[in-house]
């Protein structure tokens, strides 16, 4: 056999595995991605995104840019070595195309190795390329502009020399793949809330989020010489800090880095955002473990060692962060995901590690600022005995409901079935909406619950409060399993709990009290994915005797051109539907409650986030905010949805 032969067949086999590689990503692309749906379609831009903060990670990179084109297809740009176009030794090919080819490749070469990742992240520029209906990658190195295309990971231009440059960097442009996504349309906000993050946790790393989809594009540079301190500071922008500096500790062992930032506000809850290798974590692990852990033995030992906290009057972990504000990022190269949602950090090494810091450096903190350690620890005492008042105000509800049977509110109409998990309820906006739906349902699993009237400003309110409040009372009653620490979801009465509220401002705001107090009261319900939005259609149409429903605009003008059927001259009776009181029983049933036809959408954690923070500037203490939200989306407040 020649040489020549021998080098083809190895040429070959190697491409059969590459598109082994590559049918596979695009065989189950929930495996690489988490998802097809709006999720997934976000994570191909953080996926190249990561490989460039790699470089810059290397101390060769210091501006990433990320646009969105017209047509959604999207642009990032760094400014790092460029990725090596030289012939690699085992395949005979470009590196360039190995990247953008061969599954898991991403920084293994070219004595990178600096790649730590784990989880959906760091699977590589080959799936973004798998699964993109056309990809472009420009390297610009060795005074020379190198350009390869491809079409769902084949190769459609071999590496090409395309034109001379001055500067080194990456350019990719990839069109995602209509074939391998639910919807294409990306969003400005969630790439650019991502990138901020990205920047705050890189601190010095510039990062520049594009819009190009309309006339006047929308732009923003971040970059954040403080990294996470500005981090926290930025969290708490809409809150009244109980300290000026932002608490920063930071430390190391071997491979493994940590660092932490804490400022408290004078708020109630507790805002812990941590991150491993840059990935948001948000069901926690051992670093924020061994950060409470800590926090709360350095809090008690303050105190008593400065006669602060006298005999049995020690303060609780979630004491010591009733009003926290903690970023907490972790790095470390053999990262382990775990939980449901692969979002969990299971390296124990790394509980040590952050508590070792915190405990060293937060008691050291605190002897050398004696102030802002008083102000966290009355806080943190103050925060002691609300819960002891809560704790009474329980105990008096339950005695009560022991004594009266389970006392159920007398607006519920209940259903006859009992097994929660073939049961809902339809939390419902006002009491001519409640009529409808309690004759329009099907009685034998829906169950009905008006709410009328403002709710309680929950911000203000502390939880002794909130369980003595008469409109959440019989919310908390119907659902069964409690409130706040005592919450049992295990003692839930209905599996979906639906929120039912007009698409218009007042039902926006219902749908944000309403999430904003099962996130900060009854979390768990959120976490089993239990919580749904009712959509109901914003848009009627009639033609003759056919009516049809649409839930946006988008559907509205896509069922009237199928009843016109390419005939221009059909008479259509489009009308808006103006409130869920408006609908006819029936009505309401066919469109909104039947579960063979009906749109619900279930309610994240990110979903509740957002809530809450929407909650926070409409209710906060703070004015300004909130005047400067209220005038920036005036326009899009009938849009506020979630
Ligand atoms: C390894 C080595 C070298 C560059 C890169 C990785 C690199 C990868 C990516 C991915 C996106 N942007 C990137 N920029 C650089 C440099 C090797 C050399 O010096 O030739």
């Amino acid at each position: 056999m020649s040489d020549e032969t021998k080098v083809e067949q190895e040429y070959g086999a190697n491409q059969i595995q590459v598109l082994e590689g590559l049918e596979a990503v695009r065989k189950r692309p929930g495996m690489y991605i988490g998802s097809t749906s709006a999720s997934g379609l976000h994570h191909l831009v953080y996926e190249i995104v990561d490989n460039a903060i790699d470089e810059a990670l290397a101390g060769y990179c210091k501006h990433i840019t990320v646009a969105i084109n017209p047509g959604d297809s999207i642009t990032v740009t760094d400014d790092g070595r460029g990725i090596p176009v030289d012939l690699q030794p085992q395949t005979g090919r470009p590196a360039l195309e190995v990247v953008y080819t061969v599954l898991h490749a991403g920084g293994k070469f070219g004595g990178g190795g600096y790649k730590v990742s784990g989880g959906l992240h760091g699977v590589g520029a080959s799936v973004v390329n798998a699964l993109s209906q056309w990809l472009q990658v420009q390297v610009h190195k060795n005074g020379e502009i190198y350009q390869m295309r491809f079409a769902r990971g084949e190769i459609t231009q071999e590496m090409t020399v395309v034109g001379k440059t001055d500067r080194t960097g990456t350019v990719v442009t990839f069109q995602p793949d209509p074939e391998m996504f639910d919807t294409l349309v990306y969003d400005y906000e969630i790439l650019h809330t991502r990138m901020r993050e990205e920047a705050f946790l890189n601190a010095g790393l510039a990062i520049t989020i594009t819009d190009r989809r309309t006339d006047t594009p929308l732009s923003d540079t971040m970059c954040y010489e403080g990294g996470i301190r500005e981090f926290a500071r930025w969290c708490n922008r809409n809150k009244t800090p109980l300290h000026n500096d932002v608490i920063y500790m930071r430390g190391s062992k071997g491979d493994a880095s940590a660092e932490i930032a804490i400022q408290y506000n004078d708020g109630y809850n507790e805002f812990l955002l941590s991150f491993a290798n840059d990935v948001h974590t948000p069901e926690g692990g051992m670093h924020e473990t061994g950060f409470k852990t800590a926090l709360t033995r350095v809090l008690n030992a303050y105190g008593v060692k400065h006669g602060i906290i006298k005999g049995e009057d020690k303060v609780s972990g979630e004491d010591c962060r009733e009003g926290i504000t903690a970023i907490l990022s972790v790095k470390l190269t053999d990262a382990q995901f775990e939980g449901q949602t692969k979002a969990k950090l299971g390296n124990a090494y790394i509980r040590t590690l952050v508590d070792n810091i915190v405990t060293d450096q937060l008691a050291t903190y605190f002897e050398e600022h004696p102030q802002t350690a008083k102000v966290i620890l009355d806080k943190a005492m103050t925060a002691n005995r609300a819960r002891e008042a809560a704790r009474k105000a329980r105990d008096s509800i339950r005695r009560k409901t022991a004594l009266g049977g389970a006392a159920m509110p007398d607006k519920l109409r209940d259903c006859n079935e009992s097994d929660p998990s073939l049961t809902e309820i339809y939390i419902v906006e006002g009491d001519s909406a409640g009529g409808s739906a309690t004759q329009g349902r099907d009685s034998r699993f829906q169950a009905i619950l008006p709410l009328w009237g403002k709710m309680l400003n929950v911000e203000k309110a502390r939880e002794d409060k909130i369980i003595g409040n008469d409109k959440l009372q019989p919310v908390i009653a119907a659902l069964g399993a409690g409130i706040g620490e005592d919450f049992d979801v295990s003692k839930l009465r209905y599996h979906k709990v639906v929120i039912m509220a007009d698409a218009d401002v007042d039902g926006s705001h219902i749908r944000t009290l309403l999430l904003t107090f099962f996130f900060r009261f009854m979390r768990p319900l959120i976490e089993h994915g239990y919580v749904y939005a009712a959509m109901p259609p914003l848009f009627k149409l009639v033609k003759g005797k056919t009516t049809r429903y649409a839930l946006d605009e988008a559907q509205r003008d896509e069922i009237a051109a199928q009843l016109r059927g390419g005939n221009p001259n059909v008479k259509i009776d489009i009308s808006r539907n103006k409130g869920l009181g408006e609908m006819d029983p029936h009505e309401l049933w066919e469109t909104t409650m039947d579960p063979q036809t009906r749109t619900m959408k279930r309610i994240t954690l990110e979903d509740a986030v957002r809530a809450d923070e929407i909650f926070t500037l409409l209710m906060g203490e703070k004015v300004e905010p909130r005047r400067d939200y209220i005038e920036q989306n005036a326009r899009f407040a009938e849009n506020l949805d979630y």
